[in-house]
């Protein structure tokens, strides 16, 4: 007979390790009662083979509230490990939870933090939902007729959408006691899922799913990014204000030189934001704040520089008449702070058009659309 492989997940202390156990008929994985003491290392993936049954048994893996978060880069490591040693893939993905224990927010991410990591679909093709404490569900029933089955078509909210993801695959171990009747039944019944499922899942569909592992990995970070990003604004808004206002009194070249400093760094940190998204698009919106600034800040750059008197260069954008008149326009409602609401904007941008092609036509130059829009401050 085929070897079977289960790679089993789930939050601390869910009792992942005692049903590894219970499932091999044998205590092979450190449970936390049998840890000696609490700083007691345990491997991250273990591995252990009993009748042709392997279990690889995980810490960490879905665990949003363990020692590991914040460190979502050895959680992957932990898992790309466990099923390196699946070796010839796993048949089951079992995530362990237990029973009597409500399904929170906590529980909801762990599950959407095994999809992102293993892929959208590993619950609906190789999942079963495995609870503990089965102790706890004899007693709570002791005077019902219900069975394990009823309780989980009873359950309702996101536990019953996972139950449904996974099609109902699920059974339920008692832990508690050493190998008995209830026990082998439920493996038993575990084995029959198996044996009905498909392929087992491979390293190759690992790699398909590491565009959820990117983006896990861009998701940790946005909090400091977006701080960061936030302070990089305020100093963006802050020295662009400061330079309009130009209290200093700084001669246009100066100011240039200022202006295109602040951009720079602004340039900068786009560049970085972009490193950091991996094309992940996490950080899109944090992408587009800054890039309207740097759109406000070249605006701001090119209308000062049309004013400076005898550069000597002539523009090649629609002669001086359009760029004085582009430059302006964008003055007055940069400096003016004109309330430029959306029915003025097309208004204003209709006019500018026109007089544009006007122009356009006067000097025989490339006709350029409004820039009012870039102009007016963001
Ligand atoms: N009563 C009862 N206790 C259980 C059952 N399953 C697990 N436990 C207890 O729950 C505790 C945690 O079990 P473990 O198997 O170590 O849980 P784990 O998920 O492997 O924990 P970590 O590896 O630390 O994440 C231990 O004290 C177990 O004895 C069960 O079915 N019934
Ligand atoms: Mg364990």
């Amino acid at each position: 007979m085929r070897r079977r492989t289960f790679l089993v997940v789930g939050r601390q202390g869910q009792g992942k390790s005692s049903v590894g156990n219970s499932i091999l008929q044998y205590k092979y994985f450190t449970t936390k009662t049998t840890r000696r003491e609490v700083t007691e290392s345990k491997p991250n993936v273990d591995v252990a083979e009993n009748e042709g049954v392997v279990l690889v048994d995980t810490t960490g893996i879905g665990d949003t509230g363990s020692d590991m978060t914040g460190d979502v880069q050895s959680v992957i490591a932990s898992a790309r490990e466990a099923v390196v040693r699946c070796d010839t893939g796993f048949d089951a993905l079992l995530l362990v939870l237990k029973y009597g224990v409500r399904f929170t927010k906590q529980e909801k991410d762990a599950v959407q933090m095994v999809k992102s990591i293993f892929g959208e679909n590993v619950f609906r093709d190789w999942g079963i939902l495995v609870f503990s404490y089965g102790d706890n569900f004899d007693l709570d029933t002791e005077d019902d007729e219900i069975t394990f089955e009823d309780w989980c078509r009873e359950q309702t909210g996101h536990i019953k959408t996972l139950f449904e993801e996974v099609g109902y695959r699920c059974v339920l171990f008692d832990n508690s006691s050493k190998y008995t009747a209830k026990q082998d039944k439920e493996r038993e019944k575990l084995l029959k899922i198996i044996t009905l499922s498909q392929q087992p899942y491979s390293e190759k569909d690992f790699n398909t799913a590491s565009a959820g592992r990117e983006k896990l990995i861009v998701e940790e970070k946005l909090p400091s990014l977006k701080k960061e990003t936030e302070a990089v604004l305020r100093y963006t808004d802050q020295r662009r204000e400061n330079l309009l206002r130009n209290d200093q009194g700084l001669g246009q070249d100066d100011l240039i030189k200022q202006v295109e400093v602040v951009l720079q760094q602004a340039t900068q940190h786009y560049d970085r934001l972009l490193d950091e998204d991996r094309g992940t698009n996490v950080l899109r919106e944090l992408l587009n704040q800054v890039r309207l600034r740097t759109i406000g800040l070249r605006s701001r750059i090119d209308q000062l520089r049309i004013f400076i008197p005898d550069r000597g260069q002539r523009r090649n954008d629609g002669g001086p008449s359009v760029a004085v008149f582009s430059s302006v326009m964008g003055f007055l409602l940069n400096s003016c702070k004109i309330p430029f609401d959306y029915c003025l904007k097309p208004a204003f941008n209709f006019i500018y058009d026109t007089i544009g092609r006007c122009f356009h036509n006067l000097h025989n130059a490339p006709f350029q659309h409004s820039r009012l829009q870039e102009s007016y401050p963001v």
